[in-house]
């Protein structure tokens, strides 16, 4: 699979770094090609280059419209040197095989950026060049595609170290990268149309995915909304199937997602069991059985749970259906529900069940993107996991066996409970979760006072987090938060650890006789 790189094709509007790369290149003794303002470039410092008229017997023409839209180019960049009639066109119509395709487009978005008038704009639309990338990326069996000036240096060195060819890995890699930039260009060129036109249609098909619902409204009633799949094969709401009850809204696709997210933390080897509301976990818990599990989130929070969403991480039962309908509930979502469960909930018309096949991986990497005025932020998603073997315990006391599997129960549940984050739990269940305050010690307080009002609905005297553990998505900058904690009864603690006073807070823990352990993994969520 290794090519030698004899002929180069360049034109690039962006002329960083071309004429060291083109040196190199022609040092490896690959002959040069280039269309009219890069072979200007290359020739003034002194390199021997074709001009791309040579190849196509065609002068550029139109303004330089139409340049390198000729079978001599794409013949050269999209045949397959191991298939025989391939190499006979080739020589029926003298094409000469074109190896490695350096391309960067006409500057479309800086002229956006920059406030040119519209014929200037249309002007930079680049069309020769992204069918070039698009050809050679297309045959990265035997051609590399370079799209960003970044890449020059690794190229020239695998050509160095391997004999003049790149690797097939390589090529796949830039291959990769060429269909992100092409697709990048049209997105925004679409984009530039929508905003000009005012349509919102196009700057929702830019985000790329494949449409799979088109929503009644979004997040509220003005807002126009629709579903894309981004094509990841990734048990979720986006590649569930809903076998009962209507579309779901916006805001339960939302939920759905969060819920199935968390359930997917937990091994299928215990139950679980989460409900959620506006994207937090109302109620979480892990027993040995769905139903267990199910009861045991809902008394966290019976209150909230009230039309909320609920998710396990197990085959829908009989019995947990029969649970569920007792109560207002928007979506069930699950990796599977069995035939008895199916009929149970088909008694509630509105009541939508969704199954996924299977539960999502938590370590697997994906993106999430968020938009902000003018701009997208895209990071990682929140993959982290810390395993209680992985805690280091800083204070005194170390956790027993059972506030060890608690706290690391708390953690999981927080790392999806929006910031900040404070979790209480106990044998496995929530008992009390403060979401989305603006200061650690009022999620805290938040937690406590309604973990007070479940154990009233209960009919029990003592909250129940009384004996419980506590987790924190990020540190406690002071010990307020933990003071506030510790009076709610918990007994141990897991946080993240690193704050300047992290020393303040293990003081605190020590004199009240509370385990603390330090994850140094932060989980914010916004
Ligand atoms: O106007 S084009 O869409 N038509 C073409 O056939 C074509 N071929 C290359 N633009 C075309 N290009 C673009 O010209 C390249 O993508 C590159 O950005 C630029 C390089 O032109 P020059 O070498 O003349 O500076």
């Amino acid at each position: 699979d290794m090519v030698q790189v004899r002929r180069a094709l360049l034109s690039v509007s962006d002329k960083s770094g071309l004429v060291e790369f083109a040196r190199g290149l022609s040092e490896l003794g690959v002959e040069l090609v280039s269309t009219g303002g890069t072979r200007a470039a290359l020739e003034a410092a002194g390199l021997k280059v074709q001009d791309v008229s040579d190849l196509t017997g065609f002068p550029e023409i139109m303004d330089g419209r139409v340049k390198t839209l000729h079978p001599g180019v794409h013949g050269g960049l999209l045949s397959i040197r191991a298939d025989e009639e391939h190499v006979a066109a080739m020589k029926e119509h003298s094409i000469a095989g074109i190896d490695l395709a350096v391309v960067n487009l006409y500057p479309f978005e800086e002229t956006v950026a920059v406030g040119a008038d519209a014929a200037t704009i249309v002007e930079n639309i680049d069309i020769g060049g992204p069918a070039m990338i698009r050809a050679s990326a297309k045959n990265h069996a035997y051609v590399t595609a370079i799209t960003d000036p970044e890449d020059y240096d690794r190229v020239l060195e695998a050509l160095r170290s391997h004999g003049g060819a790149v690797p097939l890995g390589l090529r796949r890699e830039l291959a990769a990268l060429a269909f992100a930039r092409t697709a990048a260009y049209d997105a925004a060129v679409s984009g530039w149309f929508a905003r000009e036109l005012s349509l919102e249609a196009p700057r929702h098909r830019a985000f790329g995915g494949q449409l799979l619902d088109v929503m009644r409204y979004g997040e509220n009633p003005h807002q126009a909304a629709a579903f894309y799949s981004t094509g990841e094969k990734r048990p979720g709401v986006a590649t569930a199937t809903l076998l009962q009850g209507k579309q779901l809204s916006y805001n339960n696709i939302n939920d759905t997602d969060a819920a199935f997210e968390l359930v997917s933390e937990f091994d299928r080897d215990r139950a679980a069991c989460a409900i959620i509301k506006h994207a937090n976990p109302c109620g979480v818990a892990v027993s040995d059985s769905l139903t267990a599990a199910y009861r045991r989130a809902l008394e966290c929070d019976q209150t909230s749970a009230f039309g909320g969403i609920i998710a396990f991480n197990r085959t829908l039962d009989a019995e947990t259906a029969t649970e569920i309908v007792k109560l207002f509930t928007e979506v069930i979502v699950a990796p599977d529900a069995s035939d008895e469960a199916r009929a149970i909930l088909a008694a509630k018309k509105n009541l939508r069940l969704m199954v996924t096949g299977g539960l999502a991986d938590p370590s697997q990497p994906g993106l999430t993107v968020k938009t902000v005025a003018g701009g997208l932020l895209v990071q990682g998603r929140d993959n982290g996991i810390v395993l209680p073997e992985d805690f280091k315990v800083v204070t005194k006391r170390a956790p027993d066996a059972r506030e060890l599997a608690d706290l690391g129960f708390a953690f999981r549940v927080a790392k999806h409970v929006k910031s900040n984050a404070i979790v209480y739990a106990k044998n496995g269940a929530t008992v009390g979760i403060g979401a989305g305050q603006m200061s650690r010690v009022d999620s805290a307080r938040i937690a406590a006072r309604k973990a007070i009002d479940a154990a009233e609905a209960l009919g029990l005297d003592a909250p129940l987090t009384r004996g419980s553990v506590v987790a924190s998505d990020a540190f406690f900058p002071f010990a307020d938060g933990l003071l506030s904690a510790i009076e709610a009864g918990a007994t141990a603690v897991v946080q993240p650890g690193g704050s300047m006073r992290d020393q303040d807070v293990i003081d605190a823990a020590d004199e009240a006789g509370v385990a603390m352990v330090f994850t140094g993994m932060r989980h914010f969520r916004h």
